[in-house]
């Protein structure tokens, strides 16, 4: 039955590589590099789709604390199935953090502590990480760090696959249904957000619904006089697609996500549908003031880019000015007309409707989009308004301005497809993950240059700390690439810089490609710090 999903392959991505250098005997490098821009192949739904901008754009309710006292914020979360309207008419079931897909937003000030008590009502074993926090090791969401449903079986125990795929972590602390996750947040002020990142399950678990924005502030940013209150806007942007029964369609080799990891061939370069969600509704649209508004652009998608552009009706380019990245405000402000974002980069941009007339429209595309791909979401402009709000010439003065003479080490790796256990994967310098293997070890507080070099696209995060990128194959950085990130994106042969510092917590963490399935299929790394 699962032979449907060769049948619908659109497009060939890493499954048509692999072809490509047999036939031609071309290393697998070569082959990728001579490809186009392909992140993955697209699954195409089996039910009618709604017309873009119909259904309006839903914001993520913010989930209340159940406790606040003694100096942080207590949250309980409930990871369930939930059938949710997503398409107009349409039940789909979902895996949900409170039955919602986003899952509610934490909202929290910084350095002010937060524990979230997950609950794993799931029928498979579960991780939370909170991507982008600046988080104590026992709390990061270790893939093994496993929280058992209730009645899971030992057998499928410790790494929640069978033993054909099994590798043994002995470090792994797996709990039964419940688990604290204590978030100091202790960092600067952003949007982070937190998905499942289970050992060989992430891109399905994600896909499936778990993910949940959470939202850092500070009184600085807070003085700054930003677009704020209902003209500032969440907006996690991700693919999907439709079965004939309404449920999310997903290649898996095991749809119950119990045992088998991975995709079937055609997907191994990454999973792509042909609905654009933004906060969980398909090419949404939201009423404006004509005013500034803030846009906190998050792409939740597994293996989707976007290169974002703001176009009114009568064709004009509205600038998207960036005032933040991954991890927090910039120095000062960046204009774009063009932005490109990868799978889990943040962007936190203003967009000013004031010079668009009221009842037109203002539409938010995707470039690197054919078809329905190609919308996102749009902005119909309701009514005029007045407008205090500001985008100061600076931002913030606290980004690290680390030196590439301060580094104690320079490390390399390499992001190729390759070879994991016999069958096609995706490895960091040569090797496919291995929970047991340390692969780096660093000092705490020592800075580092790390040299990332890409076959194909690969957006690349490291757990724990913020960077910034120093070069791109021996280039500046990009305009994007501007202020802290935690997710780089590697273009197709492509060496990117980076430069940080391991600061604040000692312990074992992780380095990854974000492309999802890529990181389902190896490649992701250790990271220990000491
Ligand atoms: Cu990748």
């Amino acid at each position: 039955m699962r032979e449907r999903g060769m049948t619908r392959r659109r497009m060939l991505g890493i499954g048509g590589a692999f072809g490509l250098m047999a036939a031609t005997g071309l290393s697998t490098s070569a082959a990728l590099a001579r490809r186009p821009s392909i992140t993955g192949a697209e699954l195409r739904s089996a039910v009618p789709l709604p017309p873009p901008f119909q259904v309006p754009l839903p914001i993520p309710t913010v989930l209340k604390p159940i406790s606040t006292s003694g100096g942080g914020d207590r949250y309980e979360i409930t990871q369930r199935e939930a059938s949710v309207e997503i398409l107009p008419g349409v039940r789909t079931p979902l895996w949900t953090y409170e039955g919602t897909f986003p899952g509610p937003t934490i909202e929290s000030r910084r350095g002010r502590p937060v524990t979230v008590s997950h609950r794993n009502e799931l029928p498979v074993p579960t991780v939370v990480h909170l991507h982008g926090g600046h988080t104590p090791a026992a709390s990061d969401g270790y893939p093994t760090d496993l929280v058992l449903p209730e009645d899971w079986h030992d057998a499928t125990m410790h790494m929640g696959h069978g033993s054909e795929h099994g590798m043994h972590d002995p470090r792994a602390v797996v709990t039964k249904l419940t688990r604290d996750y204590t978030f100091p947040l202790d960092q600067r002020p952003t949007l982070l957000w937190y998905h499942d990142h289970r050992m060989d399950f992430t891109a399905p678990a994600i896909w499936r619904g778990l993910a949940g924005l959470h939202i850092v502030r500070d009184d600085a940013e807070d003085d700054l006089g930003l677009p704020a209150g209902p003209r500032e806007l969440p907006l996690m942007i991700a693919d999907r697609a439709f079965a004939a029964d309404g449920g999310l369609d997903y290649p898996a080799l095991d749809p119950t996500l119990r045992e088998r990891p991975g995709v079937h061939e055609p997907y191994l370069a990454g999973v792509l549908g042909d609905v654009i969600l933004v906060n969980g509704a398909p090419w949404p649209v939201h009423e404006v003031d004509t005013a500034r508004y803030r846009l906190r652009v998050l792409n939740a998608s597994n293996a989707r880019h976007y290169e974002l552009e703001a176009v009114t009706d009568d064709g004009r380019r509205l600038d998207l000015v960036q005032i933040g990245a991954d991890q927090g405000l910039l120095a000062t402000p960046v204009t774009h007309r063009l932005l490109p974002i990868a799978p889990a980069e943040r962007y936190d941009v203003i967009i000013d409707f004031s010079g668009v007339p009221v009842g037109s429209r203002v539409r938010l595309i995707n470039r690197l989009g054919s078809g329905r791909t190609r919308d996102v979401m749009a902005f119909r402009i309701a009514r005029h308004a007045t407008d205090d709000s500001r985008i100061p010439r600076t931002l913030s003065t606290d980004l690290p301005a680390w030196r590439r003479s301060d580094a104690v080490k320079v490390r390399e790796f390499s992001f190729r497809a390759g070879q994991m256990r016999g069958d096609h994967g995706w490895l960091i310098g040569g090797l496919p993950f291995d929970p047991a293997r340390t692969d780096v070890t660093a000092r705490l507080s020592d800075i580092e240059v790390w040299r990332l070099i890409a076959d194909v696209h690969h957006p690349i995060h490291l757990h724990l700390v913020g960077f910034r990128v120093l070069s791109r194959s021996g280039r500046p950085p990009l305009p994007h690439d501007a202020g802290l990130k935690d997710t780089v994106s590697l273009r197709p042969g492509e060496a990117v810089e980076i430069i940080t510092r391991f600061d604040g917590y000692r312990g074992r963490y992780l380095f990854h490609c974000h492309n999802a399935e890529h990181e389902d299929m190896g490649m992701m790394a250790n990271l220990e710090i000491i």
